[in-house]
């Protein structure tokens, strides 16, 4: 012992052994258990010195440090526990060393050299100083024991070290430690620590990385020459993305997967189509060459090339695999959920229950992972029940800006992948100027997400070697990074003086591979010259499992409405019965036996089904006839107005019984789920699930309408137009309480007035329906219709349990279909005076003041479909009354609601029934701020205003 004094170092000790110290001393002390003579000498003294007198069977309990050693196993003799055994030089050596490597492991990453352009200062950071530690300039050759960390049982300072910095803080910065589950950090540490960076690939693997780079490298020069001042947005810069797609594409082939689900941005996505997927060259360059005829698309409104996705198989080590990119929005980030909703739809299509097989791959700017609320959602939907799929590879091409913008105003946390830390995915930041390092991190992820079916993200580093796209001039906004840009190699060219440097390839070899390359893409370039016509690609949207889909089509009212929705009576009743039964020994919550006795009842009679009821019914059907059924939404299970129950909970076991499930054996599966409190990554999943599985009936149900618009993006880009730009269709239903009910601004609307808005070229179906019947064949319909078009439903809150908001087996049975709109059967027409026009829960409150003012003169019509708007059935109900006054009646204010959507479309069919008056009268709420007040008096009156105004008859 030098100059310390045993009692100063006795303190230091204790501190050491408090903190992080004790895992180690713990499991060397283990080994001193198995064999004396496996741990250093002085351990050996300290671990005998323990049992000649620290008090373990005093009491029973050992030393606060060794708790979590098993105390029987200790040395038990007498003790007296103020004879601690003497702490040597020695021993404080491995403790400090090992709280330093620790150290290594959490904070390694922040030294590691990450940044090809050396932009970002990285001075060290103070506790991986060995200082830090305690170490001075004299310890760095003396021996330390350290027990097999790190592979050395004995090592000195500087060996130590040397290994820390070229494990840590080279080219690949780790950050796992804030992982808790042992085995996912171990199995990490296991990988990173024991692999050398001269040992992550073969010499193999080096050729063909370096093939990959001067593929990656050429293609993007070629476009620059062919097609300068185009937008493309090109991966200069960050060409190790494709040959680390490539490897980790055969690792995947290597565990077995057969399919690849890609979720894109812009940057670098021709690169990957061309270069990952296999997209011919010529369609590519089609695409830059403007000369398509505009009048040639066969349908849609088209997308620019950099939002296109692609399909197609390729066969990647001797294994065949199919590789699809998902067409895409500008919108940062929101593709996401849409391709783990894809997905997981094929998984669950081919029985993937180990999620191994279809895996899906997110490929992110640095600035949008960071910055797109979305990208947080969405990873939070990863180790759901109802949403998982087996981990989400991530690699985010951080070129260190975005657009204009630099990190420090980006960004509040350190890296741009901090946020994946929530759900303790691993990271892995690795510099893209070696692409070996790329390479095998790519590997590495690849490998975790198979194991611990956990998320798991890539960070790479890299720059961007032009403008934000090719026509943008950088230097106004950042001139230093990009005179250092100008003066920096390329990535293909540093690498290509490696391998020659190594004597792996010749000067010759390497102009061989670019030759050849080159000349495949001025071959294609020449087709592409040659397709005048327009470029199109192969419509492919209605293969395999989409084959007996009707292409779509500007859906004809009665051909759509008249889809064979009806079912026979015993089967309807068959299901309700089955629905309500209570299985034997389960225990339900007695207020819900109760109601399930009720509703027994009412499926004998056949009379009085409410809204749940219907919609269970249209599940029920649909399930029999070998229809899937998913529906996810907060809290849907029981429902929201505590409507559904599509769910039991056990009140003993909380065990779950899906009654739906247990029709009959054979029968397709009911999901319901409810999901996280989140609206636009759960709505981007089910959408994406439904563009993958179009024989599945895919709900998603808002809490309120009202929170619908916090998944607005999905709406927009996906749902109301993903069919028109990118020819994909989609079957999902959005179901949307809405009803003017006193509940305040923001439970009272399912702002229909912006999904009519978006209402175009037969692109949805929106309702607001006022029978569970009619409810019943609308969502039967989504399914039976012979093609597919989302649908936008309204639907109700009080009329769920409305008396008179009932229908009867008769509505649903033999010759019924969709009614898009409801005539009023009980008014006769040549003295009707007045035709109120409404549509949902308006009516009942209309009906119901009819009734009791005894008015006989006033007919009220409900438009139970908006879009596609029922022009010739809406003429058919008003024929009879020409001579009458047209009145629209809604709740919600003026400039809301379907008014402006009606009211030339209204006038347009009055017109055509020659009516005296052809504009329609607006009978509603005037124009507001808000949806509703939140004053429940204010409501009461305005609501009674507007009913009495409606039957208000003026001549
Ligand atoms: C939601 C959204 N907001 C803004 C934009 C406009 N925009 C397009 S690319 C871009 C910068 C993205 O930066 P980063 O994610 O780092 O990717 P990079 O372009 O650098 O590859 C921006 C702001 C957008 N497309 N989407």
């Amino acid at each position: 012992m030098t100059e310390m004094t045993t009692d100063s170092i006795r303190r230091n000790e204790e501190s050491f052994l408090f903190r992080t110290n004790s895992p180690f001393i713990e499991a060397l002390y283990r080994t001193y258990l198995n064999d004396h003579t496996a741990v250093s000498a002085d351990w050996q003294e300290f671990f005998q010195g323990l049992g000649q007198g620290n008090g373990l069977d005093q009491d029973d309990r050992p030393p606060f440090w060794l708790k979590r050693v098993d105390a029987s196993a200790a040395p038990s003799t007498s003790a007296d526990s103020q004879s601690s055994p003497e702490i040597t030089q020695g021993m404080l050596d491995s403790l400090r060393a090992l709280m330093m490597i620790r150290t290594f492991r959490v904070r390694g990453h922040l030294i590691a050299n990450l940044d090809p352009l050396g932009l970002e200062r990285r001075n060290g950071h103070p506790e991986v100083d060995p200082a830090n530690y305690n170490f001075g300039p004299n310890d760095y050759d003396r021996p330390i024991f350290i027990n097999n960390v790190l592979g050395f049982e004995w090592a000195t300072l500087r060996q130590i070290l040397e290994r820390l910095r070229s494990t840590y803080c080279e080219t690949v910065g780790v950050e796992f430690m804030h992982i808790q589950d042992p085995e996912q950090k171990a199995w990490i540490q296991e990988r990173v620590e024991n692999t050398k960076p001269t040992q992550r690939i073969t010499n193999d693997q080096r050729k063909k990385v370096l093939k990959d780079l001067i593929e990656a490298d050429s293609f993007e020069r070629f476009l620059h020459v062919k097609y300068s001042g185009e937008k493309r947005f090109g991966l200069e810069g960050g060409e190790s993305l494709i040959p680390a797609l490539q490897a980790l594409l055969v690792k995947a082939s290597e565990q077995e997967v057969e399919t690849i689900v890609f979720g894109t941005a812009h940057r670098g996505r021709l690169s990957i189509l061309a270069n990952v997927l296999g997209k011919p060259f010529h369609t590519i360059f089609t695409k830059f060459q403007h000369n398509q005829d505009p009048l040639s698309l066969p349908y849609g409104s088209g997308d620019v090339k950099y939002h296109l996705g692609y399909s197609g198989d390729r066969e990647i080590g001797g294994r065949p695999m199919h590789l699809s990119l998902t067409s895409n929005p500008s919108h940062l980030e929101s593709i996401n959920p849409v391709v783990l909703g894809k997905v997981r739809a094929q998984q669950t299509r081919i029985n993937d229950e180990e999620r191994k097989k279809i895996i899906s791959l997110l490929i992110h700017g640095d600035a949008a992972f960071a910055g797109q609320g979305l990208v947080a959602e969405t990873l939070e939907l990863s180790g759901l029940k109802g949403y998982r799929t087996g981990g989400t590879i991530h690699f985010i091409i951080n070129n260190q800006i975005g657009f204009t913008t630099s990190p420090p105003h980006s960004r509040s946390s350190p890296y741009s992948s901090d946020i994946a830390k929530a759900i303790q995915a691993p990271i892995f930041h690795v510099n893209g100027d070696d692409p070996e390092a790329v390479v095998w991190v790519a590997e590495l992820a690849t490998e975790f997400r198979r194991l611990f079916s956990q998320d798991v993200v890539v960070d790479m580093v890299c720059y961007r070697r032009y403008g934000h796209n090719e026509i943008d001039e950088p230097s106004f906004t950042q001139p230093q990074m990009y005179k250092a840009i100008a003066d920096h190699k390329t990535t293909r060219q540093i690498y290509t003086q490696k391998l020659l440097d190594m004597g792996l390839v010749t000067q010759e070899e390497v102009q061989s591979i670019a030759d050849k390359y080159e000349a495949q893409l001025q071959k294609e370039y020449e087709i592409a010259q040659q397709e005048h016509s327009n470029g199109l690609e192969k419509v492919d949207w209605l293969g395999g499992i989409w084959s007996d889909v009707k292409p779509p089509k500007h859906i004809e009212d009665e051909e759509d409405n008249n889809a064979l929705t009806n079912v026979s009576i015993e089967l309807l009743r068959e299901i309700g019965l089955k629905n309500f039964s209570v299985p034997e020994g389960s225990n339900i919550h007695p207020r819900l036996l109760r109601q399930l006795e009720a509703k027994r009842k009412i499926i004998e009679s056949g009379e009085g089904i409410d809204w749940s009821t219907g919609e269970a019914l249209a599940i029920g059907s649909l399930l029999l006839e070998n229809n899937p059924v998913r529906l996810s939404g907060q809290d849907c299970s029981r429902g929201t107005f505590s409507q559904r129950h599509a769910v039991w909970i056990d009140q003993e076991t909380e065990e779950k019984y899906i009654p739906l499930n247990h029709l009959r054996k054979g029968q397709a599966l009911f999901q319901v789920i409810d999901s996280p409190l989140a609206e636009a990554s759960v709505l981007g999943f089910e959408y994406g699930y439904s563009l993958s599985s179009p024989h599945t009936l895919v709900m998603w149900e808002a809490q309120f309408g009202d929170f619908a618009n916090g998944a607005q993006v999905i709406i927009d880009q996906f749902i109301s137009s993903g069919e028109i730009k990118w020819l994909r269709l989609s079957g999902l239903v959005m179901l949307l309480p809405h009803g003017y009910e006193g509940q305040g601004p923001e439970h009272t609307s399912g702002r229909l007035e912006r999904f009519l808005q978006l209402c175009g070229e037969s692109n949805m179906r929106i309702a607001n329906c006022t029978t569970p019947a009619n409810f019943f064949h609308i969502l039967r319909r989504q399914i039976r219709s012979d093609t597919r078009k989302p649908l936008i439903v309204m639907t109700p809150k009080s009329l769920l349990r409305h008396p008179k908001a009932v229908s009867s087996f008769n509505e649903m049975g033999p010759n019924t279909h969709f009614l898009p709109v409801i005539p009023d059967g009980s008014v006769k027409s040549p003295e009707t005076r007045r035709v109120i026009l409404c549509s949902g829960k308006v009516y009942y409150d209309l009906l119901l003041e009819r009734e009791k003012q005894g008015i006989q003169d006033i007919a009220l019509v409900r438009l139970e479909q908006y879009y596609p708007f029922p022009h010739k059935q809406l003429f058919e109900a008003l024929k009879p009354y020409k001579t009458a006054q047209f009145v629209w009646c809604q709740e919600e204010p003026m400039n809301m609601g379907a008014w402006s959507f009606l009211d030339r479309r209204l006038e347009k069919v009055l017109i055509e029934l020659g009516v005296d008056k052809s504009r329609p009268f607006y009978i509603g709420r005037t124009a507001s701020a808000a949806t509703a007040t939140g004053v429940l008096s204010r409501h009461i009156a305005e609501q009674k205003h507007l009913i009495a105004q409606a039957l208000a008859l003026t001549s």
